[in-house]
């Protein structure tokens, strides 16, 4: 026995020596990311192996040159399966890694560098002394860190790096993950366990993970994080908590990464003593003063302050009659002498209940346009309500030339199945970044609007709520981590194509082979149109139960906010469905530029994807696939459900490439994936039906159960409320 054994192991030996290995490696937890770094097939290593013969950096780097150099011996090291040296001098085949101003082999090549600004990279094949070596430079060291995360990628996706010019500089300045992190590490709309971040042994103790953390977000040019949840708690600005945020900002410092904080409007009562928050008092200045003047001392390169005020409950400085513009500009006077910002919320809905919430973000801000201090953003949601598996943009994008507009997305999938369901979100995110406002005419793209490119502000934000938690593959399933990823490469370059960012990301999580890459990022782009067919086809809305969001429940009718109750959103009654917001209904059309809204008005140019957003229909209205409303209803719906029955069976094709525990955790979430499709299907169907009173269109099989099965489902601990 012990022979056979022996032998057997000898010939595993030798076959993995001869790589005849079959490709999935050892069990994998998806903690790596998509920074695994394991070895490259054996074609690919010795193409680049000549091309990184050793690593040239300063001779007393700066700690992120210093990142930079360990990320590419631990990179290339591990992909091409041997150590990786560090030199002094270039020899044939060296990397050299540094500004200008540290390596003086850079300087004397006079490279254009002028364009990069002070955050671009260029990867660069040159000669030196008479030897080819490969170049990584930047105007400054974070420039030069992103360099070397771009080369790794190109080195992980077996792109050639012989002859290398390639240059790159974020088009958007600040780039940040929003944390809904609150200070007992509960995760609002979290669905990866508990925070990331130990605020309680924290200053202390520095988990590992908050610098595998920063590598992975410097490695898609993430450059801002908010530690806490924006519903914030006022104790997030006590000195026990900027201790252990400064200690956070310590270790993301060589990583680029500047530490933001949400802040309770109210903290100067609750936690200064004041009467009063007013924004035009004094001595709420003067205390907001103070404290910023406090942050900057235990964090001198302090990002700034995320608000949402007078939002969901939040206090803010309409308690005072004070307008939004008036509060931020109050937060800004304090931050700005130590050039801080304020990243100033438009999340903002009233009880008004016969109102229409798609317009009152931009009914309250656009009379705001001019009147915010410099150092304001206002970040905007991607859509006018909040974060549904399909909304148009939000009109207030194009409409305030004069401010700052950031876009916020939420990576989190809050209304999108949470952890288990699996869709790729860059879809969604390119969607509304190529959405044309036409507010300068044709062109006029939300990704200008966002970029500061449009208006000409140097001011630009994209936020991402972040999807990460401390469960050990960071975001509750490895599907997760592409939308952590496509964020990250759509922030640095929000006019990228989501389908090369998934071809990226898929190659450096999985594998290289063509066999793996091509069907799998089919998959996860037909993923995003799954979801919304099955949740919320035809521009539906908002159909998920209440306060959890997970499950349909378009039936809820009875919240005490019209706004947060399926029904308002669906309109469903036996005439029809659908939410008219043209000028017989709310009008919200005419808050878009003239060239969209006559598109979203008219029957015959709003399309499929928004026609229940705009209009509220008959049940046989015909369609322009000459199908009735109804019947179209029901076979997206159906629709969805298939979609997803596709993916588990290209997913099932994917396992001679995918390690077996990757592998059966995606199996299973797809199976239940499939299993809440067919609910959210059904479930839908059984209460429209109720409603049209229509019969099914013929082949389509009926509900598995009554609606009232459906609408007695509970979830009482559902995680992230
Ligand atoms: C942080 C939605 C979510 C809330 C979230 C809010 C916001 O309403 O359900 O959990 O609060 O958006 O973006 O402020």
């Amino acid at each position: 026995m012990i022979e056979r054994i022996a032998r057997l192991a000898a010939i595993v030996t030798i076959v993995m020596a001869l790589g005849l290995a079959a490709s999935p490696a050892a069990a994998e937890d998806g903690y790596a990311l998509w920074l695994r770094y394991q070895p490259l097939p054996q074609g690919i290593r010795a193409a680049a192996a000549p091309h990184a013969a050793a690593i040239v950096a300063p001779a007393a780097p700066s700690p992120t040159i210093g990142v930079a150099v360990a990320e590419l011996q631990r990179g290339l090291g591990g992909l091409l399966a041997r150590p990786e040296p560090v030199a002094h001098t270039a020899g044939v085949g060296a990397i050299l890694v540094g500004t200008p101003a540290e390596l003086p082999a850079i300087a004397a090549l006079h490279l254009p560098l002028s364009g990069l600004g002070d955050e671009g990279y260029l990867l660069r094949s040159a000669t030196v002394d008479g030897k080819a070596v490969t170049i990584v430079t930047g105007n400054s060291d974070v420039g030069v860190l992103y360099g070397a995360f771009a080369l790794l990628r190109q080195v992980q996706t077996g792109a050639p790096i012989d002859r290398l010019d390639l240059a790159s500089t974020p088009k958007v300045r600040i780039r940040m993950l929003d944390h809904w992190d609150n200070l007992d590490r509960t995760v609002e709309r979290g669905y990866a366990g508990e925070s990331i971040w130990d605020w309680w042994r924290l200053p202390d103790w520095h988990d590992p993970r908050y610098t595998d953390y920063a590598r992975a977000n410097a490695s898609i040019g993430i450059n801002g994080t908010v530690l806490n949840n924006v519903n914030a708690s006022p104790d997030i600005l006590t000195p026990r908590f900027i201790a252990k945020a400064a200690a956070l900002a310590d270790i993301f410092r060589p990583y680029g990464i500047k530490v933001y904080l949400s802040v309770n409007f109210a903290s100067p009562i609750k936690l200064g003593g004041l009467k009063t928050a007013d924004p035009l008092d004094p001595q709420v200045a003067a205390w907001w003063k103070a404290k910023a003047d406090e942050i900057y001392k235990a964090i001198p390169d302090f990002g700034g302050f995320l608000v949402k005020a007078n939002s969901e409950g939040q206090p803010g400085p309409g308690d005072y009659h004070r307008s939004h513009s008036q509060g931020a500009n109050m937060l800004a006077a304090a931050l700005a002498p130590h050039h801080g910002i304020v990243i100033w919320r438009a999340f903002v809905y009233t009880a008004t209940g016969d109102g229409d919430r798609a317009k009152e973000a931009y009914d309250e801000f656009k009379p705001l346009d001019g009147q915010f201090a410099d150092n304001v953003v206002l970040q905007v949601k991607n859509g006018p309500i909040d974060f549904q598996p399909r909304e148009p943009f939000s009109p207030l994008f194009g409409a305030m030339p004069k401010t700052p507009l950031g876009l916020e997305v939420q990576i989190t999938k809050e209304y999108l199945g949470f952890a288990t369901h699996l869709v790729y979100l860059g879809a969604l995110f390119q969607e509304t970044l190529d959405a044309d406002t036409y507010a300068d005419g044709p062109g006029s793209t939300v990704a200008k609007v966002i970029d500061g490119e449009l208006d000409h502000h140097q001011l630009s934000l994209i936020a991402g709520v972040a999807n990460i938690g401390s469960d050990r593959d960071w975001c509750g399933s490895d599907f997760n981590q592409a939308n952590w990823y496509a964020f990250g490469r759509l922030a640095w370059d929000p006019t990228a194509s989501s389908r090369a960012i998934a071809v990226e990301w898929a190659k450096m999580t999985f594998s290289l082979d063509p066999g793996f890459v091509g069907p799998t990022v089919d998959m996860m782009m037909l993923s995003r149109e799954a979801v919304v067919n099955y949740m919320t086809p035809l521009g539906l809305a908002h159909q998920m139960g209440t306060n959890h969001h997970y499950g349909p429940a378009p039936w809820v009718d009875n919240l005490p906010q019209a706004e947060w109750n399926p029904a308002y959103y669906n309109r469903a009654d036996a005439t029809g469905i659908g939410f008219d917001r043209t000028k017989t209904g709310s009008n919200a059309v005419a808050q878009y530029a003239p060239p969209v809204a006559k598109r979203f008005a008219d029957l015959a140019t709003v399309g499929d994807k928004y026609l229940l957003w705009f209009h509220h229909l008959p049940w046989t209205y015909r369609m322009a696939s000459d199908e009735t409303l109804w019947d179209s209803l029901v076979h997206h719906y159906t629709l969805g459900v298939t979609q997803v029955a596709d993916m588990q069976n290209t997913w099932t094709a994917m396992q001679r490439y995918v390690d077996p525990e990757r592998y059966a955790k995606a199996t299973t979430f797809l199976a239940i994936q499939h299993r809440e499709a067919q609910w959210w299907r059904d479930a839908s169907i059984a209460y429209f039906q109720s409603k049209s009173h229509l019969p099914l269109p013929a082949g389509e099989v009926p509900p598995a159960h009554s609606l009232a099965y459906y609408e007695a489902l509970r979830f009482p601990h559902a995680p992230g409320i």
